[in-house]
């Protein structure tokens, strides 16, 4: 199961929990109402026949599928690119990730006060970050994850670091998790 809370203002080593003390845990439904990141848990035993990925495909449009696996010796330019997933960005469609084994953070801003609310991903998760939602990720001191990426139509991953007000999907996200 996903877990979420806010986090911790400490500079330590992003790859720990940064719970606050005494912690703050978000749950999945106030998830959804501050952020509009939606969530599945899916069985990693049955999901190529179950029908409950296929279903989330059709219903939300995605036609293109890879997988990311992270780590020092699979990925090229690791640390270049952690450092990339860990600038503050959003991008202009949905970030739609299924994690397949390992586990690692998804940070997002709360869109009413703006402070970090820090989502731990494990094997079985599916999360959809919406377009246009201020966000990170790290891998947690395990240093793994591996994960299928689904995008609608060609996938873009250009991340727009903030500030990223003035974008679309910025003013578009903010209206729809606001109203
Ligand atoms: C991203 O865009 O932040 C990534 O693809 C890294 C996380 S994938 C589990
Ligand atoms: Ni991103």
């Amino acid at each position: 199961m996903v877990s979420a809370w806010y986090m911790d203002d400490s500079d330590e080593d992003q790859r720990l929990d940064h719970q606050k003390n005494p912690p703050q845990p978000v749950d999945m439904k106030d998830l959804v109402t501050l952020t509009g990141v939606l969530y599945w848990k899916l069985n990693l035993d049955s999901y190529e026949e179950d029908g409950v990925l296929d279903k989330i495909k059709k219903d939300r449009g995605y036609t293109y599928e890879d997988v990311i696996e992270i780590s020092p010796e699979k990925l090229p330019n690791y640390e270049e690119k952690l450092k990339i997933f860990f600038s503050e960005h959003l991008h202009t469609d949905e970030e739609i990730r299924f994690v397949l084994s390992g586990s690692g953070f998804f940070d997002v801003r709360d869109a009413k006060n703006d402070s970090w609310i820090r989502i731990k991903v494990e094997a079985g998760d599916l999360l959809v970050l919406p377009a246009g939602i201020y966000h990170r990720f790290t891998l947690d001191s395990l240093n793994y994850i591996k994960a299928k990426r689904f995008f609608v139509g060609e996938p873009i991953w250009t991340p727009y670091n903030r500030p990223a007000d003035e974008m679309p999907a910025r003013r578009e996200y903010l209206t729809s998790v606001l109203a």
